[in-house]
């Protein structure tokens, strides 16, 4: 006897429909590559381009190309990694000249900058704003280089910046932020971007100056910075999660937030979608697994939606229920 026919055929992953937005812009798919190690060269950027992710995320830039830091500079942990990569990147002119090429991928383009002055970033911010990028993602949050604090812990350079970085033209700018750990964090930086046209808000960077010291050797397991450095993975998706959440329900609407940080799977996905994420963006994962990440991901969070009956994106998106 043949498969009894299911009582509802509609019901599978094919029927799924994981398309967003961010700033206006379409993505085909609820998740892409986070800026991280591997999208610093144009043949990694090309692969991801080649890929199932919804969109090119690029590394940070600055002014001129960078080495980074010190090596051993990361080390993979049994549910994530330690990193200080120190911001090694081509330098903005670099990417700038690759964009039309990546452009031919037919994927949209999301460049991140990452300058060490207001006027560093305005310059970059400029250029960009000129450029075949989609969105431009400001990363205010790298917590690793020495003698440079994280910009998103200080509310008022923040604001400051700001000022300067919305008014350079019209393409959608995000800020990529640093995780807070307290509601009068959430509130005093929701309270910023709320003065400025700030289309999109990426939450988390790495969890920052966190210390991971192997016993045998009695040894920090990285060289720059003493050994401190940024966490990511497993460890920290309670503390993306609960950043997304929060500034979702500080934010207006049309303020899109991606979530990160521990994104490995489709249940993990699902609980960023469900905390008011409008897509994710895959670091350790795809660091540890390739860009066979995204389809994998994706098929699990269809997967998942199909069996709860869920057909959209947006019938999830902050549906989160408490108790
Ligand atoms: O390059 C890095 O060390 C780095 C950056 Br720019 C960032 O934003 N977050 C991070 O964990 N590492």
């Amino acid at each position: 006897m043949s498969d009894p026919t299911p009582a509802c055929p509609r019901n599978t992953a094919e029927f799924v429909d994981l398309t967003t937005h961010i700033g206006g812009i379409a993505l085909d798919n609820y998740l892409f590559n986070a800026s991280g190690p591997l999208c610093t060269s144009e043949a990694e950027l090309t692969q991801l381009g080649h890929s199932a992710t919804a969109a090119i995320m690029t590394k940070s830039c600055t002014i001129l190309p960078r080495e980074g830091n010190a090596e051993p500079r990361y080390q993979n942990l049994p549910l994530g990694a330690l990193q200080s990569m120190g911001l090694p990147n081509l330098g903005y002119q670099a990417y700038l000249a690759m964009l039309p090429r990546l452009k031919l991928l037919n994927k949209p383009i999301v460049v991140s900058i990452s300058g060490f002055s207001v006027t560093d970033n305005q310059t970059m911010v400029s250029a960009f704003q000129q450029s075949d990028a989609d969105l431009i993602e400001v990363n205010f949050s790298c917590p690793n280089i020495e003698g440079k604090p994280q910009l998103g812990y200080d509310f008022e350079q923040t604001d400051q910046a700001l000022k300067v970085l919305c008014q350079l033209g019209d393409k959608p700018i995000g800020l990529k932020l640093p995780p807070y750990f307290d509601f009068s964090h959430f509130s005093a930086m929701a309270d910023i971007i709320k003065q400025y046209p700030i289309s999109f808000i990426t939450c988390i960077n790495s969890v920052g100056n966190t210390l991971v010291i192997d016993a045998e050797t009695e040894s920090a397991i990285i060289k720059p910075k003493g050994g401190f450095g940024g966490l990511c993975g497993d460890y920290i998706k309670p503390i993306g999660l609960a950043n997304v959440r929060a500034f979702s329900t500080l934010l207006p609407e049309n303020i899109d937030i991606i979530g990160v940080g521990g994104i490995k799977n489709g249940t993990d996905a699902f609980e960023y979608l469900l905390a008011g994420a409008s897509a994710v963006q895959v670091a350790t994962c795809y660091e540890k697994e390739g860009v066979e990440c995204f389809s994998r991901i994706s098929n699990e969070l269809a997967t998942l939606m199909a069996r709860k009956g869920y057909k959209t994106i947006a019938e999830v998106k902050g549906q989160l229920k408490t108790l």
